[in-house]
């Protein structure tokens, strides 16, 4: 490491930077601070420089103006050869920086993390289990905390029980490979403790990997706008103390409980495959249909350019999900992207909007202004 190191690279958090709890904090800090500071030195040189100049030099009263053309041949290679040489620097430790983000050791542990309006998923490579980020049930503990209804103790203990089955989960110490990929728009993963940030663009995966240095709770955003949703399009990653204890989670919170009724289990997939961002089941609109009394209901729709109608029934449901593209639902935007339940999952979320309500003459499509 370099001298200077032990000055610019920081290990608790500071006015700019959360606290650095992975193996790139140290490399990203020091650029950052290095950057910074030569920023401050030259902008209060030039200011102070500019200022006395001014002052010293201007113009007598009823002085005219000559010309000044000069040339200082060893001020000009001064004011040019430091500069350069500082910014080849910067560019030589942003570059290391970036090679090192830029590949990831072979014996990583897998996960992919995948963007949706307004969810993230994370599939683990080594049981295949799909784990939600549960934004929407993290966000209402922090409004609570912010109306009062929560002390910060019962947010802490209300965040654990979410977590369990929720967040994306590590171990410390172990190199960590994340494809991140997106179901519909554009979406960023940023880990601001780990110093990570990566675009999500539909179509195409993107890789991050890191190794994260201290066990706890850190914040996981989306830092992409994605639409209405955006802002809440957080959730946690939850970093274990040793791969023994991530092991014993992941095994347990992968798994649904089958001896669960189906409706109750559909619930579950509602509210962990972020079906819960666009779909209300009472009643009322977000971005896509309510799920109550949909089932059974005559449903107005526009299949490529021709428009049509049928009943929702099982068949009904299940092509929604699996080809969400090919009927759009009047007076909705085509804006549901293919989240890929498991044949279960499905059968679930179909029990489930049977359950909410059937065919008693609700869910209309709205009129054509909405
Ligand atoms: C980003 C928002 C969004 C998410 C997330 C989303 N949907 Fe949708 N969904 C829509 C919109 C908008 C429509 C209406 C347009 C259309 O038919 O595609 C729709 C339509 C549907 C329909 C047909 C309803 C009808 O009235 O014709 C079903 C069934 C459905 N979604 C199920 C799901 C399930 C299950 C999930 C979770 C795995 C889910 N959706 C996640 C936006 C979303
Ligand atoms: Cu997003």
């Amino acid at each position: 490491m370099n001298p200077l190191s032990t000055i610019l690279a920081q290990s608790e958090p500071t006015f700019w930077l959360p606290k650095p709890v992975s193996n790139f904090a140290g490399p990203v800090d020091w650029d950052f601070y290095f950057v910074y500071w030569i920023s401050i030195f030259f902008l209060v040189l030039i200011t102070a420089l500019l200022a006395i100049f001014m002052w010293k030099f201007r113009t007598p009263p009823g002085a005219h103006a000559q010309s000044q053309n000069d040339h200082h041949l060893l001020l000009e290679i001064v004011w040019t050869g430091i500069p350069l040489i500082l910014s080849l620097m910067m560019f030589w430790y942003g570059y290391r920086g970036y090679v090192a983000m830029q590949t990831p050791p072979s014996d990583g542990i897998s996960i992919i993390a995948e963007a949706q309006k307004w969810a993230w998923n994370f599939s683990y490579a080594s049981n295949g289990a799909v784990i939600p980020g549960m934004s929407d049930d993290l966000n209402d503990v922090r409004d609570k905390v912010r109306s009062g209804e929560f002390t910060a103790d019962q947010a802490a203990a209300a965040e654990d029980k979410i977590l369990e089955k929720a967040g994306l989960h590590v171990p410390m110490g172990v190199p960590i490979d994340i494809t991140v990929m997106a179901a519909d728009v554009l979406h960023a993963f940023f880990i601001p403790a780990f110093r990570v940030k990566k675009d999500c663009v539909p179509g195409r995966t993107g890789k991050v990997w890191f190794i994260a240095t201290e066990a706890g709770i850190y914040d996981l955003y989306c830092a992409e706008y994605c639409g209405q949703g955006h802002s809440k399009m957080h959730t946690k990653v939850v970093v274990h103390e040793t791969v023994d204890e991530y092991e014993k989670w992941l095994e347990i919170a992968g798994s649904y409980d089958e001896t669960l009724p189906f409706d109750q289990n559909g619930a579950i997939v509602w509210k962990r495959r972020g079906c819960i961002s666009c779909h209300s089941v009472d009643g009322s609109i977000k971005v896509g249909p309510s799920w109550k009394d949909l089932f059974g209901s005559m449903r107005k729709f526009t299949a490529t350019g021709t428009p049509g109608e049928l009943l929702a029934d099982e068949a009904y449901i299940e092509e929604s999900i699996r080809y969400p593209m090919k009927k759009i639902a009047d007076g909705y935007p085509p804006q549901m992207p293919v989240v890929k339940l498991t044949d279960k999952e499905i059968l679930w979320v179909t029990e489930y909007i049977k359950s909410l309500g059937q065919n008693s003459g609700g869910a209309e499509n709205p009129q054509e202004e909405n």
